[in-house]
């Protein structure tokens, strides 16, 4: 399977070289918890979220450092949502990212201690990163307001909930959308979103990146379900058929169905990025990829 390209893979590579160096020390005590965060941070993950909110405070001209820091918080928060959605009492995954889930390996207590070290990471980190950047149109409270929106009841947790707790007769496609725009679309509207206030963007090009990155999040998740279905765990490095016992976009609307709607979904991103003109090609690389994946 074709990873990000180009320019995009470039700010990947970055996220991927600092992630280490923001976490504590694995020798340090808790010890067990801090390995457990590195080990469930690293590995083969893709980083679309961080490499979202760079790519778009890059297209607003801004690539400080803090930066950087910010779509690393971003990344620790995906990765805290990975633990738990793996955990025995969520999806009871084995395999992620091609190698044992967390709990498989370190227990579900410190896995879960883990998880949450990583989001409490993550909300300093944002902070600190927010004060370095010394914005004219945001505070440092708004960037974290946003994130917590972001993942709170009304956010993944909003999403995994529904997921979790529908019954299979209830799961319609509204039902569906509702779950994984929460789920999914949340946090890759939030990196969205984090960037181009990390650029001081106006509140317009905020909105304007906001709808772009709702509907790729809803893209990204179809193509993850196609590719349940579609690839071999040596490609995602998750168990085959980990999906086989939900309703997905893909058991309601078969493959071309689902590809269809990704489509379509990728048409509406494309066309919220027409008010930025060419200044936003990575953006359209970016659908592109996720474009890709589910073919
Ligand atoms: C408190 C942060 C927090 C979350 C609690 C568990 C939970 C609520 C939400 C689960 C959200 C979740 C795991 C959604 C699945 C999204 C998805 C498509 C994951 C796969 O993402 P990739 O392909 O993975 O980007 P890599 O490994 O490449 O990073």
């Amino acid at each position: 399977m074709r990873g990000l390209g180009g320019r995009l893979a470039a700010l990947g590579t970055r996220v991927e070289a600092r992630l280490p160096a923001l976490l504590p020390a694995a020798a340090e005590r808790p010890e067990e918890v801090h390995r457990a965060m590195e080990y469930a941070l690293t590995g083969r993950g893709k980083r679309v979220r961080p490499v979202l909110t760079l790519a778009v405070a890059e297209i607003f001209g801004r690539s400080a450092p803090p930066v950087l820091d910010l779509a690393c918080a971003v990344e620790m928060v995906h990765a805290c949502s990975l633990v738990l959605d793996d955990l025995p009492s969520m999806d009871d995954a084995g395999l992620r990212r091609g190698r044992p889930t967390t709990h498989r390996v370190f227990g579900e207590a410190v896995a879960i201690l883990a998880a949450l070290a990583l989001l409490n990471r993550a909300y300093a980190l944002a902070a600190e990163s927010a004060q370095r950047l010394a914005l004219a149109r945001y505070t440092s409270e708004d960037m974290i307001h946003h994130l917590a929106a972001a993942i709170g009841s009304h956010g993944l947790i909003g999403g995994q909930a529904l997921d979790l707790l529908s019954r299979p007769e209830e799961l319609d496609l509204d039902r569906l959308e509702y779950i994984h725009s929460h789920k999914t679309g949340a946090l890759f509207m939030a990196a969205a979103e984090l960037g181009a206030m990390a650029a001081d963007a106006r509140r317009r090009d905020l909105e304007v990146v906001a709808r772009y990155a709702k509907n790729l999040g809803l893209a990204f998740q179809i193509s993850d379900d196609l590719l349940d279905v579609l690839a071999t765990p040596e490609e995602t490095g998750k168990d085959a058929g980990q999906d086989a016992a939900k309703v997905t976009f893909v058991k309601l609307l078969g493959v071309e169905g689902a590809r269809t709607l990704a489509d379509e979904l990728l048409g509406f991103a494309a066309a919220s990025l027409e008010p930025l003109g060419r200044k936003a090609d990575p953006l359209r690389e970016l659908a592109a990829f996720v474009q890709t994946r589910g073919h």
